[in-house]
């Protein structure tokens, strides 16, 4: 098997060489092993989330409690050395009764986490669970929005004091008909209740937040309207935040056909402080694994040439999480397919010959600049790439096949069932 890996991975890179630059591929080798991406807890789990929309079914030997996640990914990041933190949903993981968030619950599953070499990443605050029929913030019972501006200011707490300080907030809030509520009260109350959410945070846990990142969705539950349906909006409010507030983007909340890299580059140039959610959609937000794909790899052009990747100060960099849920397909192996796919997609980014772009650019010639810039983006198979990558760490260079190879799959099966 590594055998076979070995001569891929040596002829491969010789050809890559040839095609672009020895230089361009160890910039692309060096990157992809640097790459690191937070995995979402309720992706490894059979509970509520790891259902998705349609609860239960969980397959595949996946995790039944929060230990059982932290072990996974604790072996995911053994294996490719790139998920050092693991995403949280407060009512998920951190309740006892699914309507209150309790800081106990958090600093266990915390310590779980770092028992596995692992650190907790993002804090989401849950606003769609029991409660949430009319909305949450923007639900027209004040007791329903109270109870969560007091959870989004636990999770403030949480992420400021046991996490890396990222928070991230999305709201099921929307409407599904024209004339069920009035679309501006809507967004007043969700502006009303983050100035409250925000107006009361004390200052020490203020300064403990790296970010609070507003998560934006066209679509659902909503199905007319959404509270907080595009990037306007979540830039809108995020400004309530002043220098902690950005925007977060997840692949799979955009009709069919949006331009997803452009309003990354947008934000970007803006200097908006940003997040993305990776997944990959075929019929909506269905929260796949991660596919490496053209609309990818363009993404992580926007990403690198617009330095939100390795920047030296690490406050200008975005924050990449996986936000994907599956309930019929094994957990781990769909984690390491979507690292897979993210590394062979920053590699392609990688290659890209920006100086050799300019000429047709200022040219005009847009078809030999789309050539130039397919080669890399479409074209090129970034497979050995990302073998070398993890070769140089002293891994395995296919963490897929490790995994496979390892048996753990078969031990977890037997015993979670
Ligand atoms: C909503 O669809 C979403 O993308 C948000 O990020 C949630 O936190 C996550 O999925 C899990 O429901
Ligand atoms: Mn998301």
């Amino acid at each position: 098997m590594s055998h076979h890996f070995g001569k891929m991975r040596t002829a491969g890179l010789e050809y890559l060489k040839a095609a672009f630059s020895g230089e361009a591929v160890e910039r692309a080798i060096d990157i992809t092993g640097r790459f690191c991406v937070e995995v979402p807890g309720w992706q490894l789990w059979n509970g509520f989330g790891g259902g998705g929309r349609f609860e239960g079914g969980g397959s595949g030997g996946a995790a039944r409690t929060t230990a059982e996640i932290a072990e996974d990914i604790g072996l995911i990041h053994r294996l490719t050395d790139s998920t050092p933190t693991v995403g949280q949903h407060i009512l998920w993981f951190f309740s006892k009764n699914g309507i209150e968030g309790d800081y106990g619950e958090a600093r266990r599953v915390s310590e779980e986490l770092e028992e596995h070499g692992l650190r907790m990443g993002s804090i989401s605050p849950t606003y769609f669970l029991a409660g949430s029929e009319d909305g949450s913030f923007t639900s027209q019972k004040a007791d329903i929005r109270r109870r969560y501006i007091d959870q989004t200011i636990l999770g403030a707490e949480i992420a400021a004091g046991l996490a890396n300080g990222i928070l991230t907030l999305w709201y099921p809030d929307g409407t599904n008909y024209p004339g069920q509520r009035f679309l501006p009260d809507k967004i007043s109350l969700m502006k009303e209740c983050f100035e409250e959410f925000w107006g009361s945070l004390p200052d020490r846990t203020k300064e403990g937040l790296d970010r609070v990142l507003v998560e934006y969705k066209v679509f659902e539950p909503g199905t007319y309207s959404t509270t907080v349906p595009d990037w306007g909006t979540s830039r809108e409010l995020s400004h309530i935040m002043g220098d902690k507030g950005g925007v977060l983007v997840d692949m799979g909340h955009h009709h069919h056909g949006t331009n997803i890299e452009q309003i990354v580059g947008t934000l970007i140039t803006f200097g908006v402080r940003g997040g993305f959610h990776f997944n990959t959609r075929y019929a909506a937000d269905d929260d796949h694994s991660v596919q490496a794909d053209y609309g990818m790899s363009k993404l992580f052009f926007e990403l690198l040439s617009g330095d939100v990747v390795f920047n030296t100060d690490p406050s200008k960099n975005w924050v990449y999480a996986l936000d994907q849920m599956a309930r019929t397909e094994q957990r781990i192996p769909s984690v390491l397919k979507s690292i897979d796919a993210l590394k062979r997609s920053i590699a392609r980014a990688a290659l890209v010959d920006t100086a050799a772009l300019r000429k047709p650019q200022t040219e005009l010639d847009m078809i030999g600049a789309n050539v130039e810039f397919e080669r890399a983006l479409l074209h090129a198979d970034t497979t050995p790439i990302v073998l070398e990558s993890y070769e140089r760490k002293g891994l395995h260079p296919d963490p897929l096949a490790a995994y496979y190879e390892s048996g753990y799959q078969r031990e977890i099966e037997k015993k979670r069932g």
